[in-house]
């Protein structure tokens, strides 16, 4: 399987997040990434290259022109504001009932205007990781295109949280979606988004929640108790073009590899049904029993299981990173996936 990575990913290194109150080292770093390349390269699952630069048009086919410049210059804006020793952080933000009718002039409203949380600092190399990991999940896109049937798209930061206008969750700009979105434009008449990620991919389920054209399946631990926490609830099932092609699959904390196989089960054959041509893969493995910010309870042996299970959709896949933060294991459980769909 060809593994398309960018070491630009290290100029996204945020020093802390909002957590419990307290602002605590990022749990999103690049030490992830490292370990998750070696571990590929220990295995010998496949090549790794570089992605090719795609520019700014497959960005703009997913994300807003507004919120595309806001991102490319909110580091420098950041910096006159307030210097370049702090990464930036969102304050503010709008409640219901608040008018949201005008971007605010200044970095500090910007910042609250686009953003969903407080974790996700914006650096000084923010725009440049994320963009490599946009042409990563581009690339491995092109190689689906040219027949190949799978790759994975190393990509880091993460993407399933970001939507079509805002970012969070200690995601930019949305890989998965940019890459399906990229398949479709290729010619994929349907394309299937399947989250296995802990955390609802809320970003992702915003961009096509009105597309019948692209299925999002998401399997998660339940927003009633869980981050993004207000939504990713079982009876959000698209709307428009889109009614009934989202699907999402909420699990109680403690689920262990029983009650999540079954899960599995069911958004297999819901993407079966739909006609895919191809198939985007978000690949969280924070849904390991070691990981420090989630509650299910997953083994490293249950992601060989997971890759078996994703292979028996039988299309071609593509795979792109998300989260996972037990980063001495995030090797092991993520290279396991992938050689569960190999073998
Ligand atoms: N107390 C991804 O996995 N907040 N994002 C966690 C824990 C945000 C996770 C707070 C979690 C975002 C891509
Ligand atoms: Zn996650």
């Amino acid at each position: 399987m060809i593994v398309i990575h960018s070491e630009e990913h290290r100029l996204q290194a945020g020093r802390s997040e909002l957590n419990d109150g307290q602002l605590v080292p990022c749990y999103e770093k690049p030490a992830r990434a490292d370990i998750v390349r070696a571990r590929i390269e220990a295995v010998g699952l496949g090549p790794i290259v570089e992605p090719t630069r795609h520019g700014f048009a497959p960005l703009e086919r997913v994300h807003d022109a507004g919120y595309l410049g806001f991102l490319r210059t909110a580091w420098d804006d950041w910096v006159t504001e307030h210097g370049a020793d702090i990464d930036a952080l969102p304050l503010n933000w709008v409640a219901p009932g608040m008018a949201r009718r005008r971007v605010p002039r200044s970095i500090d409203g910007r910042l609250g205007f686009y953003s969903f949380d407080a974790g996700t600092p914006i650096t000084a190399g923010t725009w440049r990781a994320a963009t490599a990991a946009a042409d990563s999940a581009l690339t491995g896109a092109d190689h689906l295109r040219a027949g190949d049937r799978s790759a994975f798209a190393l990509c880091r930061p993460p993407g399933h949280h970001a939507g079509h206008a805002f970012y969070g969750g200690y995601c930019f700009l949305n890989n998965a979606a940019i890459a399906a979105q990229a398949l479709r434009d290729g010619g994929a008449t349907r394309v299937a988004v399947l989250d296995v990620d802990y955390h609802h991919g809320n970003g992702t389920q915003e961009i096509f929640w009105e597309r019948g054209d692209v299925l999002f399946v998401s399997l998660h631990a339940d927003p009633i108790d869980e981050f993004p926490y207000f939504c990713g609830h079982a009876d959000e099932t698209g709307t428009g073009a889109g009614d009934g092609a989202n699907l999402n699959l909420t699990l109680p904390w403690g689920t262990d590899w029983g009650g999540y196989a079954r899960a599995l089960e069911t958004a297999a054959a819901r993407i079966g049904g739909f006609g895919a041509d191809a198939l985007v893969l978000s690949l969280g493995a924070d849904t390991y029993g070691g990981d420090p910010i989630s509650r299910f309870r997953l083994l490293s042996e249950d992601f060989l299981r997971m890759g078996a299970a994703i292979a028996g959709i039988g299309l071609p896949t593509l795979f792109v990173m998300e989260g996972g933060y037990a980063v001495d294991d995030l090797g092991v459980n993520v290279a396991n996936v992938l050689t569960g769909f190999l073998d």
